[in-house]
C-alpha cells in the first residue's frame, strides 16, 4: 500500500511528554480516509491518549483487519509494531501475538463491518477467551471501503443513502461484548474527544477484554437524514452516563469533587479511574443493570455513551492458561524443551 509519509518537522516548542517525545511521534502517515471522515477523530484520540499516558511506542502492537478502519494503524503509532490481517480475523492473529509476547499492549482496531459480519465469530471468541487488548469498533453501520452497504450493525429502519431501509435487526456491539465477558465496556462517538481520550487511556491500562463501541459517522455513505449513524442523529440522542478522567498510578489524585459525585475506580496497575456521575446512579460495576440498562435506553431511541461496566479485578487468558510470567518468545530451548524426565513426571501425575 502506498501512503504519504507526514514531514519530520514540528514546532521547537511543542509540549513533551515524560519520555521526551511529542504528539507528533506518536503519529503515522498522512490519511488517505475521505475528509471529515470520523475515523480520522479517533485515530487522533487514539495519538492524545498514548503521548499522554507516556506510552514508549515499541511496546504497542496494532493490529487491524480490512475496511477504512482498519486501515487507520497506518495512520498512527508509526513507531509501534504493527499487523495488517485479512477481513474479520484480526482478533485472531492478536491472540496467536498476545500468546507469544504478554509484554505488549495490544491495540486491535475493527470495523462494524469487520467485526459484527464477516468477523463475528473471531470477535466473540477473542472477547470470551479473555485476550488482554483494546479492540476498538470505528462503527459506522455501513461497509464503507466496499461504497455504503449495510452492515450488521446498521439500526433497523435506518435508510441508505438512496432511501432504502434496512429491515433487519442490528447486533449491538457492547451488549454483545457485556455477554461474551468483556471487563472493560464503553460506547463513545468520534465527535466526542473530550469523551474518547479518557476511554480509551483507560482501555490500554486495562487489564482484560475491554471494547470501545465508537460510533464514527461516515461522510460518504451513511450520514445523511434517515441514518441512525449520522453526526446529526448521534449529537442529538447521545445520552452519556458518566464522564472519565484516568490517572497514572504515579499521579497524585486530588479532592477537587463533591463527595458522592464521583467514584474511584483502581486498576490492577494501580492507575485509577475518576467517574463522574451523569446519568442518576448509573452503576458501572454491575454487568447485568448495565445490560438491561442498555435495552431500556436503546428502546426510548437513545444512544448510551461512557464506561458502561469495567471490572478491575478481571483475569486474562494467561491467568486461565497458568503460562509463565516471562514472555513465551523470550523462553529459550531448555525451558521450552524440558526433556523426557519431565514428561515422563507429568504423565505419571495424569495417572
Ligand atoms: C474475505 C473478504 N470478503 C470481503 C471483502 C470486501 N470488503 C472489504 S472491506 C469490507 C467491509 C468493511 O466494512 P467495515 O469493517 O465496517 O469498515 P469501514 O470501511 O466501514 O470502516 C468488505 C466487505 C474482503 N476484503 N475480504
Ligand atoms: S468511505 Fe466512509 S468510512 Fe471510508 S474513508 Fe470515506 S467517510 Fe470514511
Ligand atoms: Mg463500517
Amino acid at each position: 500500500m502506498t501512503y504519504l509519509a507526514k514531514p519530520k518537522l514540528h514546532h521547537p516548542k511543542l509540549p513533551e511528554n515524560a519520555l521526551g517525545f511529542t504528539r507528533r511521534d506518536y503519529e503515522g502517515a498522512i490519511s488517505t480516509l475521505c475528509a471529515g471522515c470520523g475515523h480520522d477523530s479517533i485515530s487522533a484520540a487514539i495519538v492524545q491518549a498514548c503521548f499522554e499516558l507516556d506510552l514508549e511506542p515499541h511496546r504497542i502492537a496494532k493490529l487491524s483487519g480490512i475496511g477504512c478502519s482498519s486501515k487507520t494503524p497506518f495512520y498512527f503509532l508509526a513507531q509501534s509494531h504493527g499487523f495488517n490481517a485479512v477481513h474479520g480475523r484480526m482478533p485472531s492473529v492478536l491472540t496467536g501475538a498476545n500468546l507469544a509476547n504478554r509484554d505488549l499492549i495490544y491495540l486491535g482496531v475493527s470495523g462494524d463491518g469487520d467485526t459484527a459480519s464477516i468477523g463475528l465469530g473471531q470477535f466473540a471468541h477473542s472477547v470470551r477467551r479473555g485476550v488482554n487488548m483494546l479492540y476498538m469498533v470505528e462503527n459506522n453501520g455501513v461497509y464503507g471501503l466496499t461504497k455504503g452497504q449495510f452492515s450488521a450493525t446498521s439500526d433497523r429502519g435506518s435508510k441508505s443513502k438512496k432511501g432504502v431501509p434496512n429491515n433487519e435487526q442490528a447486533i449491538d456491539l457492547v451488549s454483545l461484548a457485556l455477554q461474551l465477558g468483556a471487563s472493560y465496556v464503553a460506547r463513545s462517538f468520534s465527535g466526542d474527544k473530550t469523551q474518547l481520550v479518557p476511554l480509551i487511556k483507560g482501555a490500554l491500562l486495562h487489564k482484560g477484554p475491554a471494547l470501545i463501541d465508537t460510533i464514527s459517522p461516515c461522510v460518504a455513505f451513511n450520514n445523511h437524514a434517515g441514518s441512525t449513524k449520522s453526526f446529526d442523529y448521534v449529537r442529538e440522542h447521545n445520552e452519556s452516563v458518566n464522564r472519565m478522567d484516568v490517572i497514572p498510578f504515579r499521579a497524585p489524585i486530588t479532592a477537587d469533587y463533591e463527595p458522592g459525585s464521583v467514584e474511584l475506580v483502581t486498576q490492577h496497575d494501580g492507575s485509577v479511574l475518576k467517574l463522574r456521575k451523569v446519568a442518576g446512579h448509573y452503576d458501572p460495576s454491575d454487568r447485568v443493570a448495565a445490560l438491561n440498562y442498555l435495552q431500556e435506553r436503546q428502546a426510548e431511541g437513545e444512544i448510551v455513551t461512557g464506561l458502561l461496566y469495567v471490572d478491575p479485578e478481571a483475569d486474562d487468558l494467561h491467568d486461565y492458561l497458568n503460562t509463565v510470567e516471562t514472555p513465551l518468545n523470550r523462553l529459550d530451548d531448555a525451558q521450552l524443551v524440558p526433556g523426557a524426565a519431565v514428561l515422563d513426571k507429568l504423565n505419571a501425575s495424569l495417572r
